[in-house]
């Protein structure tokens, strides 16, 4: 099941994603349905999994719940996310791009190849936006880029609830200026982009292998198109979230990205306008422009 958040008269509702509709679950409980959070306190609570809450959902109200098309919806973020954190050089490719374009030499091989990850803070929720929203990029970099990237969603306790798309936009110049500016090239106005839905993992399992694509447009024109597939991923999703949570307490409803695949050419950089669309099998496509800060 794919979960999604839109707008409807000025409030934030919660729905399910059923091919060109939506159906609106927010009155399914009295004292509503507000986030995928509210669904995996249900479920637990009967013991069962959210994917199979929903069907109950669904069945139990035929008539009583609202189906709208999704084409005429104000998609929102999926969560509001309280963190949002970081995988890198989870790919071979990103590994071998990153030691060649940034000139910094050792270090992306040794993390690819060591057994801890690298596991970096990304973004609070006010970085962070959703469909058709205004992704930045910062005005002291001349090289920026979008990492697309699946990503996991945490419920209570640490365990995956679900799936969403994410934009790591980075600053590939700062980081490559120093590692130790990381933080700068990766963490700043509307740096992360999340959605358009959260698919359950009764859907996809804990280990899901989807197809990511990757398209920027510029003034209509195709500029770039990337494709990966997370069978690609060098490390598991368990080990990545096993090493988020080590010693970390990380709060329910964050979002873990997974590393990117997909790498434009060295000589490319997005601009103000350009429209990147990231779209990953069983999620849906994340759609943003970008805004020069
Ligand atoms: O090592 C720097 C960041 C890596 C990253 O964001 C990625 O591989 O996706
Ligand atoms: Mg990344």
């Amino acid at each position: 099941m794919k979960i999604v958040r839109f707008i409807l008269r000025d409030e934030v509702r919660l729905g399910v994603w059923v091919n060109e509709e939506v159906i609106d679950i927010t009155e399914a409980k009295d004292d509503k349905y507000q986030s995928i959070l509210d669904l995996s306190i249900d479920a637990k609570r009967k013991n069962r999994s959210i994917g199979d809450l929903l069907k109950e959902i669904i069945t139990e109200n035929p008539q009583g719940l609202k189906r709208l098309p999704f084409k005429n919806l104000k998609i929102i973020k999926p969560i509001d996310p309280p963190e949002v954190w970081g995988a890198g050089v989870t790919y071979k490719r990103a590994e071998e791009e990153r030691e060649k374009e940034t000139g910094v030499k050792g270090i992306y091989s040794m993390v690819y190849k060591a057994k801890r990850p690298e596991i970096f803070f990304k973004a609070t929720n006010h970085r962070c936006v959703g469909p058709d929203e205004e992704i930045g990029i910062r005005g002291d970099s001349n090289w920026s880029v979008p990492e697309p990237e699946l990503a996991f969603v945490l419920g209570f306790d640490g365990e995956i609830i679900g799936f969403t798309a994410g934009n790591d936009v980075s600053s590939r110049d700062i980081e490559a200026a120093n590692p130790l500016y990381l933080s700068q090239a990766k963490i700043f106005e509307a740096c992360c982009a999340i959605g358009p839905s959260i698919v359950t993992v009764d859907e996809v399992g804990l280990e899901p292998k989807l197809n990511i694509e990757c398209r920027i447009f510029r003034n209509g024109n195709m500029i770039f198109e990337g494709k990966t597939s997370t069978e690609q991923m060098k490390r598991s999703i368990s080990e990545i979230r096993e090493y988020l949570l080590k010693y970390n307490p990380v709060p329910p409803g964050s979002v873990c990205l997974t590393g990117t695949g997909i790498i434009p050419p060295e000589d490319f950089s997005l601009i103000e306008g350009d429209i990147v669309e990231i779209e990953i099998e069983k999620i849906g496509i994340l759609k943003n422009k970008v805004k020069l800060l």
